[in-house]
């Protein structure tokens, strides 16, 4: 079998989303360095690879796809190993609605709202933008009751582990790192459970970068 080629860097956790994927199913693949937010913008060639510069992009013996949501179902579907998507319809819809979610509101929100103005901005010599924080945490709030309530837990959409649960963990990484955070997941214990457990995954400590 050929080994697929994604397009990436480490710390992007769209990229990791897709790490994790493929370690869960066993698939050896090759990492590229592509460095989206270089000075002059992403490298011109990998536009061909995803038209609007951003990462992941993937190939497979010849077949190319961007959007993680579809690079994961297609590790799942084309390769090997464990079903990583549950096959009963209800438990499948509440996988597709937790990505949805994750991309809609955790992402913006806890990822670049909350992680890159607490941890990142101090970094690069910025004061965090307190009054955006503020304003986004009582929606962090309310995201957290949502992915709470798709499952009877630990994992966010079935009984066992889906792709859901590793879009999430890497975004999840970032959030842990800050004390609204911590605090906060805290207040959701069914959040904190599946925290517990998801952290606990190889995949997750073997594609580490924080
Ligand atoms: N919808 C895309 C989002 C990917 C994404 O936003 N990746 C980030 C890195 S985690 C990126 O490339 N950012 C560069 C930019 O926004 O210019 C996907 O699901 O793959």
């Amino acid at each position: 079998m050929t080994q697929p080629i994604l397009y990436g860097a480490a710390y992007s956790v769209y990229v990791r989303a897709a790490r994790m994927a493929l370690a869960e199913k066993g698939v050896g693949y090759r990492l590229i360095e592509v460095d989206v937010f270089a000075p002059n913008g992403p490298p011109t060639e990998h536009l061909s690879r995803q038209p609007f510069g951003k990462i992941p992009a993937f190939e497979h013996a010849g077949f190319r796809v961007y959007e993680t949501g579809a690079i994961t179902r297609y590790i799942d579907e084309a390769f090997d190993g464990p079903a990583l998507q549950p096959s009963d319809p209800r438990s499948r819809a509440r996988m597709t609605q937790a990505i949805s979610i994750l991309d809609g509101h955790v992402y913006p929100d806890l990822v670049w709202g909350l992680y890159v103005e607490r941890v990142e901005a101090p970094r690069l010599g910025r004061a965090p933008d307190e009054a955006r924080i503020a304003r986004l945490l009582p929606k962090a709030e309310t995201t957290l009751a949502a992915l709470s309530a798709l499952s009877d837990g630990p994992w966010l959409a079935a009984p066992g582990p889906t792709l859901a649960d590793f879009h999430a963990a890497p975004m999840f990484d970032l959030f842990v790192c800050t004390p609204e955070g911590q605090a906060m997941l805290l207040r959701h214990p069914r959040m904190a459970d599946w925290w517990r457990a998801v952290s606990a995954r190889p995949s997750f400590s073997a594609t580490a970068t924080v």
